[in-house]
């Protein structure tokens, strides 16, 4: 994995989370020695920390137990001391007795004491006195997971030179069931107290911002907070949105790849007595993985006689969890009441269908059984992400093997190539294992071969560059670095995000049109202010490009218009120009216009439906497009309200692509369409209509002021070439261009937009 240097700009990284990273293992001779444990957290971080090193404070997993500081590999591990009254008040009571079971749509009955959250308060004091003593001036202090949800406030107070970032690994609440929790203020101050909250999925985080708003004095603006200055605290912004977490996939694969691996898959099918169909179920054993709900499942299907016994072996692995939790002990009883039961009554001598492992396995041995499984079966009844099913996909290189994945994890958004069902529905489960296990390899192919890309472009460092970054921006904004916390020679504060700089003349003429009594603020989407993607809906726009829009967007006399050469409908697959941004949005190259009150600009630039001729032609153009290019692998045709998009993105050869390209040009011009060559992309309309006209129309609709215009792309030099002496264009990427200024990449124009909001508002989003 590589692309994280420089995240931190030197500056030392604290990890806190409630468990070290690691478990002692004592040698036969008593000796001790220490290794990284198992686990959806270390799973994530490992490589992140491998590559920047970092100081890792938390508890060693023994309760009385008072552990120095030691190192190993790239960490410094602080131990915090918990007493044996601190385990099962604030890590066994209020963590997994009230918070984990809150969290988890209340599966189990969530217990509310008094005595479990003062201790959980307790503890989190100690938590954030630790990092405090520990942290380099001006470090980055990344706080994980729903133990430590009031370190951040605590810490703030002990330490404000340090940058904080908070990731929830599990879901947040919706509203109702948050609100029963009597210390739910408290909660939501002690987050508060970061810069940055990262979420697994975007309803965790809209819940979370609703909250805040409901039951503390800040505004959501978008995904940014604003925290009005107090007494005691100047104002604020805090980043509240999702980072979904992933894995490193490249790592999974590169073992599943390895031959020793796949002997040791095909050893574990003869093991299995050389089953048809292998199914495999992995968790920890935890009440929301829904286990239960699977092997009940698997048991009717047997006694029906959909699955035959002598067929079909599925294997459970179920990692020891929270064994002294009461329904935790609860639920182990249950389900290995179950096992026996099934295996009791649709066993064999010498052959058991269901095969149940309740213990840790190395990596290796992960993948192998990975390998070996046709079916992997994740239920869970609610999970924040759910890591084993992009471990699957990831060592799955052959394109075979069948996902069945609950509508309820997190990984349910990106993976939903998966057979996607409902555990509660026992029928609807069933129906989806039958079909995993009939599922043609072709199927398998084609599902397979898009969830493995929507694992790859979304890996670990894709996650790590999205949190941190939003982080880091925030510490450069601080200038937080002092440098104390700098070795020698490592890269100063400036490398943070290395591309991200305002270019000395950009910021000159930003600060002459940042106060203009009326200022149009228009950007390109793709390219400008969200990088390229290799599957055009995955596209998203920056963190702290988006942050810097939506204030700017409220901010008195500023107008925030979006260009784009997508569709409207394109462009809300995105997740933007869906509802509520304030934002003008002009679509399909300026023939689509919403967003913008002044209906004077409508009827003058002809914006609208398409008329009947034009449907006729657009219907006709459409049908010989499939016919000619829908064919060819690697196309992709977008209909658009006035034309049709040919993408090449996917043709990995080039030549290829160049001839489609030029094939589909040729087929637009005898169409008599009008010719718009983008970014691997050919565009062809039924109107002349471009970025340029739009933007003119928009401007003559507002009050005299200046436009500040940035886009990356051809079709953004028609833009670029109406803007006259007062106004700022810039030019994103290398390339001729009308404009008059450059910046690097999206980052950079990030930046740009941050230093805007800055010199408008006052507020400090991230600056160089
Ligand atoms: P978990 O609830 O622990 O994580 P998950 O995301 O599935 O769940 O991660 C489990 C990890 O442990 C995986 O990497 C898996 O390979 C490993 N593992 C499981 N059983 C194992 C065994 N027997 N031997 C060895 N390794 C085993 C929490 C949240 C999740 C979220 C993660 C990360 O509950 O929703 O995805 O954090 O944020």
């Amino acid at each position: 994995m590589t692309g994280m240097q420089g995240l931190t700009g030197g500056r030392e990284l604290v990890m806190v989370s409630n468990r070290l990273p690691v478990d002692r293992v004592v040698a036969s001779d008593g000796s001790s020695t220490w290794r990284t444990s198992p686990g959806g957290l270390v799973t994530a971080v490992e490589p992140i920390v491998e590559q920047l090193g970092c100081v890792w404070v938390g508890w060693a997993g023994n309760a009385d137990e008072r552990i120095e500081p030691f190192e190993l590999g790239q960490m410094r591990l602080e131990p915090v001391e918990l007493s044996s009254d601190d385990v099962e008040l604030y890590y066994e009571g209020f963590s997994n007795g009230t918070l984990w079971p809150l969290y988890h749509d209340v599966i189990a009955r969530p217990a509310f004491h008094r005595q479990w959250w003062d201790r959980y308060r307790r503890v989190n004091q100690r938590f954030a006195e630790r990092v405090a003593e520990t942290a380099a001036e001006g470090a980055i202090a990344w706080i994980h997971d729903y133990q430590l949800q009031l370190v951040p406030e605590m810490l703030r107070k002990l330490r404000p030179d340090l940058t904080i970032g908070f990731f929830l690994h599990i879901p947040f609440p919706p509203r109702g069931i948050f609100e029963q929790l009597p210390w739910r203020r408290a909660i939501i101050n002690g987050l508060l107290g970061a810069d940055v909250i990262g979420f697994q999925r975007v309803p965790d985080a809209i819940s979370f911002r609703t909250i805040a708003e409901r039951y503390t004095h800040t505004q959501a603006l978008g995904n940014t907070l604003v925290l009005p200055a107090t007494d005691d605290s100047p104002g604020r912004t805090v980043l509240a949105q999702e980072f979904p977490i992933s894995i490193d996939a490249a790592a999974f694969a590169e073992v599943a790849r390895r031959p020793e691996t796949q002997a040791r898959a095909r050893e574990i099918r003869e093991e299995l007595g050389n089953p048809k169909r292998m199914m495999l179920g992995v968790d920890r054993l935890d009440y929301t993985k829904g286990i239960r709900h699977r092997l009940k499942a698997f048991e009717e299907l047997l006694t029906d006689d959909e699955i035959d016994a002598s067929d079909i072996v599925l294997v459970q692995v179920a990692s020891p969890s929270r064994e002294r939790v009461d329904a935790y002990r609860k639920l182990r009883d249950e389900v290995e009441v179950t096992v026996g039961r099934i295996n009791g009554e649709h066993g064999t001598i010498g052959h058991a269908p269901l095969v149940y492992l309740h213990r840790g396995y190395t990596r290796e041995e992960m993948v192998a059984l990975y390998l070996a499984a046709d079916v992997l079966v994740v239920t869970p009844l609610r999970d924040g992400m759910n890591l084993v099913a992009k471990e699957y996909v990831a060592c799955r290189e052959d394109e075979q093997g069948v996902l069945v994945l609950s509508e309820f994890a997190g990984a349910a958004d990106e993976l939903n190539d998966a057979l996607l069902v409902n555990p509660h529905d026992i029928e609807g489960l069933k129906a989806a294992l039958l079909r995993a296990v009939h599922m043609p390899q072709e199927e398998q192919r084609r599902r397979m071969r898009q969830m493995r890309r929507a694992v790859h472009d979304n890996d670990v460092a894709h996650w790590a560059n999205g949190f941190l970054g939003s982080v880091a921006s925030v510490s450069e904004s601080r200038g937080a670095s002092h440098a104390s916390g700098l070795e020698e020679g490592k890269t100063g504060p400036i490398s943070i995000v290395p591309q991200a700089f305002v270019p000395r003349s950009v910021g000159d003429r930003l600060r002459r049109i940042a106060t203009a009594s009326s200022l149009l603020v228009a950007t390109d989407f793709d390219g400008t202010i969200a990088p390229i993607v290799r599957r055009p809906q995955d596209a998203r726009i920056l963190p702290r490009a988006r942050q810097a829009l939506e204030i700017l967007a409220t901010a008195p006399g500023v107008r925030v218009a979006l260009l784009t050469g997508r569709s409207l409908d394109g462009l809300a697959q995105t997740g933007t120009g869906t509802s509520g941004e304030g934002w003008i949005i002009s679509g399909s190259h300026g023939s689509e216009l919403t967003g913008f009150d002044v209906s004077g600009v409508m009827a003058a630039s002809g914006f609208g439906e398409p008329t009947a001729d034009e449907a006729e032609w657009l219907h006709r153009v459409n049908r010989r497009f499939e016919r000619v290019l829908g064919g060819e692998p690697g196309v992709r045709l977008e209909r658009k309200p006035f034309g049709i998009a040919v993408h090449t993105r996917e043709v990995h050869d080039e030549e290829q692509s160049r001839e489609l390209q030029a094939a589909a040009v040729e087929l637009g011009l005898a169409e008599g369409l009008h010719v718009r060559e983008g970014k691997q992309v050919r565009e062809f309309s039924v109107r002349a209509s471009n970025k340029g006209a739009v933007l003119q129309s928009i401007r003559d609709a507002l009050p005299v002021g200046p436009v500040l215009f940035l886009g990356d792309d051809v079709t953004d030099e028609d833009a670029f070439s109406v803007l006259g002496p007062d106004d700022l264009g810039i030019k994103v990427g290398p390339g001729e261009s009308a404009a008059t200024e450059r910046v690097p990449d999206p980052a950079a124009v990030a930046a740009v937009l941050a230093r805007l909001v800055e010199l408008r508002t006052g507020i400090v989003i991230g600056s160089d």
